[in-house]
């Protein structure tokens, strides 16, 4: 049986990810106002998956024959600081979701809600690679001070050059 604490939490978080896509494309609206459009793409994918995240727990809840419910989005911010600030508020972003998803599968193991335990694995493998891919970037980002990392950024895009341009 889908258990209503279960399906409450996990409405809760479609609400979660879709902050997570919202914060994402801030934050890839931010770079894209800077030129650096490397991390605009990057951000903007990040973006695109955390929706596919929502959309999973979307299917997962009416699969169980429960009722999806969706809540109020809060405003993402508008000004989001340097490179290595918004991939350091990316990683703190992805460690409070983690916990987030550990919390929602303790309520499924409270709950006895095994199909819930087995699906939100899943979220919990995920979480892992959420939390490294942004870690490795910070890592990256602060072995170079800022003027660094503006030469490296544009020596990056200037490789990308495709020979018809
Ligand atoms: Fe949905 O993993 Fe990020 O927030």
């Amino acid at each position: 049986m889908f258990s209503e604490a279960v399906q409450e939490a996990m409405n809760e978080q479609i609400k979660n990810e879709i902050y997570s896509a919202y914060i994402y494309l801030s934050m890839s609206a931010h770079f894209e106002a800077v030129n650096l459009s490397g991390f605009a793409h990057w951000m903007r994918l990040q973006s695109e998956e955390e929706l596919e995240h929502a959309m999973k727990f979307f299917h997962y809840i009416n699969d169980r024959g429960g009722r999806v419910e969706l809540r109020a989005i809060d405003q993402p911010p508008v000004e989001w600081g340097t490179p290595v600030e918004i991939f350091e508020t990316a990683l703190a972003h992805e460690q409070k979701v983690s916990a987030m998803i550990n919390n929602l599968y303790e309520i499924a193991l409270k709950e006895k809600d095994y199909p819930s335990q087995v699906m939100l694995l899943w979220y919990i493998d995920e979480q892992v690679e959420e939390e490294k891919n942004a870690a490795e970037i910070v890592e990256t980002l602060k072995m170079f001070d800022e003027r660094d990392t503006a030469v490296l950024l544009l020596d990056r895009q200037l490789a990308e050059r495709s020979e018809e341009e």
